[in-house]
């Protein structure tokens, strides 16, 4: 409320008018928006193919409160609607065959992309477009008009909505020498320049008139209060055609700053091909670093992550927008995606924690591993429809507790772009801090690690992000205690803990801990797990009490008992069957309960 109040504040000038009894009349007139007070934030939330009521209310309910800087949207402009196809009525990759500027299509009208902008925007949340601008329809398609109604001849290369004919297409045997107008010859820049990706109808960039054009899409969009842009196929734009249209673009209307531009341009060319020849007209999509998570995260070797800023990715972090995922790269499997599981989430997490790049989260829809082209969730029209959380058919990564704890750890530490006391007390199991601001450890194992960590951090208990954080002086989230600098941290299995300077325990400390057992058991039938100790509430050793643990989650057996705080404890796990007593082997275990009021222990049968 207090961000929006300021934004109105800012935007109304009031003009105190004596009135004839003297008496001032204040009349409130309204400036040229001035600059919003939008997340101070350089991460991306990429809600891929979601509709615009929808990001409207992700920016409310979700980003905005946890400080995102800003929402990725898919293509807005008419597109080919084909309401059959080998993959099922209207795939997803419609929206990348414009056939008009038009902002009306299976997303939404233009009414509904403003008012999610103008929702995001009061929420502090950008919002940056997937701008289709180096091709329209392919020249095969079958049908003739578009989600608004408009009409275009695919194979006359004709476009009257726009309005573009032939004139302003490259065409084989003209510009493109290509045998077959398709691009096959990746590292020519003539076939990957002037030919036609996957034969869709390349535009002659070239031409002024057409670079006027796409200029005044862009800026169309810049004033209906987007941002910024990803450039789709940017690889396939000259860079010299491009220069002109970035320099032609308007100053945001939130912000008054140059858009924001992200340009999608696969690695690996060479020469006029080279991601250095495209980084001076905006950013680049981190491929390369993508990959390199999917390698490291994949085959158990994070302790190489450490060296990230030394590896060649082509180009440097800062000039990268930096991914686990998109969706192509989710669907060609050249990276991780949500398939992957914990994995994928905590390639996302590190993605977070470590300074590389521009962080863009990615979240689209679940599709059949056997049809890549499924459309997303939508009606017989092809409109997609709102997306839900809870139904399974969507990807929400971003609005996980831990990612949201994460954007509040990367925002608090971002300021600090080095790594200090890069520790791997395992091959998967990390941990880093960035300066004095924050620390992260992440286990890719299956069993929990406890280790001992340089944390950078002043003494004082801490509250872990990924569950939960701080809240009014206490922890929702895992208590940690910072003393000497140092933490001994338990990281639960397949998980990450990550504390920063604002996220503090602030709270009094309490008298008695609710400490939470967590042990993986493997039992047989009729067997029950309790835990035994040398406190009461353990029955002090006597196998006839102990505090009896729940199989909900088995072979995970949990239980929770109030034990005195600042006080170390001994206990052991035993099975009880009838009267029969299986102790665990080995010593008794030990802890402090120390003087949060909650601690989780993750153990192990011995
Ligand atoms: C078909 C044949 C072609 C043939 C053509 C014409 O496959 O061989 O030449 O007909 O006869 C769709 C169909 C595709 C069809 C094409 C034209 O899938 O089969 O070609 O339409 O009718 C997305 C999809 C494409 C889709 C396209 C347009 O991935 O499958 O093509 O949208 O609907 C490189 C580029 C990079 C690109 C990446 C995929 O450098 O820029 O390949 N990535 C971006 C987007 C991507 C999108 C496009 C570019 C095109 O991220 O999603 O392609 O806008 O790396």
């Amino acid at each position: 409320m207090e961000r929006r109040l300021r934004a109105a504040i800012g935007r109304i000038s009031a003009v105190a008018l004596m009135g004839t009894a003297g008496v001032t009349a204040v009349v409130l007139t309204r400036q040229a928006d001035a600059a919003e007070s939008l997340n101070d934030s350089d991460v991306t939330a990429n809600l891929w193919e979601w509709n615009w009521p929808s990001i409207a209310r992700a920016c409310t309910d979700q980003l905005g409160p946890a400080g995102y800087g800003a929402v990725q949207v898919a293509p807005p402009q008419e597109s080919v609607t084909l309401p059959a196809g080998s993959g099922g009525a209207h795939p997803w990759w419609e929206v990348y065959q414009p056939v008009s500027y038009q902002i009306h299509g299976r997303l939404g009208t233009r009414e509904q992309f403003s008012a999610m902008v103008r929702s995001c925007h009061t929420a502090g949340v950008r919002v940056y477009v997937d701008a289709v601008i180096n091709h329209t329809a392919g020249s095969n398609n079958s049908v003739s008009t578009g989600y608004a109604g408009s009409s275009f001849d695919p194979k006359g290369y004709s476009y009257p909505a726009v309005p573009y004919s032939s004139a302003d297409f490259h065409h084989k045997g003209a510009e493109c020498t290509d045998e077959d107008g398709r691009i096959d010859a990746w590292n020519d820049p003539g076939e990957v320049f002037n030919c036609e990706l996957s034969g869709l109808s390349d535009l002659k960039t070239e031409k002024a008139g057409v670079r006027d054009k796409l200029t005044g899409y862009l800026n169309d969009l810049i004033g209906i209060g987007v941002d910024g842009f990803r450039v789709d196929a940017a690889k396939h734009l000259p860079p010299a055609d491009f220069a002109p249209i970035v320099a032609g673009l308007h100053r945001t209307t939130a912000e008054a700053k140059a858009p924001y531009i992200a340009q999608e341009v696969a690695p690996g060319g060479t020469g006029d091909l080279a991601l250095s020849r495209y980084i001076g007209n905006g950013d680049v999509l981190g491929f390369s670093y993508a990959y390199s998570l999917k390698e490291h995260f994949g085959n158990g070797t994070l302790s190489d992550l450490q060296y990230l800023p030394q590896w060649d990715l082509g180009l440097a972090g800062a000039g990268t927008a930096a991914m686990v995922a998109n969706h192509d790269t989710e669907r060609d499997r050249s990276t991780l995606s949500y398939r992957d599981g914990a994995t994928y989430r905590l390639a996302s997490w590190f993605m977070l924690a470590f300074p590389y790049g521009k962080p863009f989260l990615y979240d689209g829809f679940v599709f059949p591993a056997g049809n890549t082209d499924q459309s997303p969730p939508a009606d017989s029209t092809g409109a997609v429809t709102a997306t839900d959380c809870g139904n399974g058919a969507w990807q929400c990564l971003t609005q996980a507790t831990a990612t949201k704890g994460m954007v509040a750890w990367h925002n608090a530490t971002r300021s600090v772009t080095t790594v200090s006391d890069f520790t791997a007390p395992a091959a998967t199991v990390i941990g880093f801090h960035r300066g004095s601001l924050g620390w992260f450890g992440l286990n890719a194992s299956g069993t929990a690690s406890t280790a001992t960590y340089a944390t950078g951090l002043a003494d004082g208990t801490y509250c872990d992000r990924i569950t939960g954080g701080a809240t009014a002086g206490g922890c929702t989230g895992t208590p940690v205690t910072v003393s000497g600098g140092k933490a001994t941290v338990t990281i639960p299995a397949n998980s990450a803990v990550a504390i920063d300077g604002n996220a503090r325990s602030t709270g009094t400390a309490c008298a008695t801990v609710a400490v939470t057992f967590t042990a993986t058991v493997t039992t047989t039938y009729g067997q029950n797990v309790f835990v035994l100790g040398n406190q009461s509430a353990l029955s002090t050793w006597a196998t006839s009490g102990g505090t009896a643990l729940s199989p909900a989650a088995y072979p995970v057996w949990t239980g929770t008992v109030s034990l005195p705080a600042n006080t170390t404890v001994e206990y052991k796990y035993v099975k009880k069957e009838g009267s029969a007593v299986t102790w665990e082997s080995g010593d008794n275990r030990t802890f402090s309960t120390g003087s949060a009021c909650t601690k989780t222990l993750t153990d192990t049968w011995g």
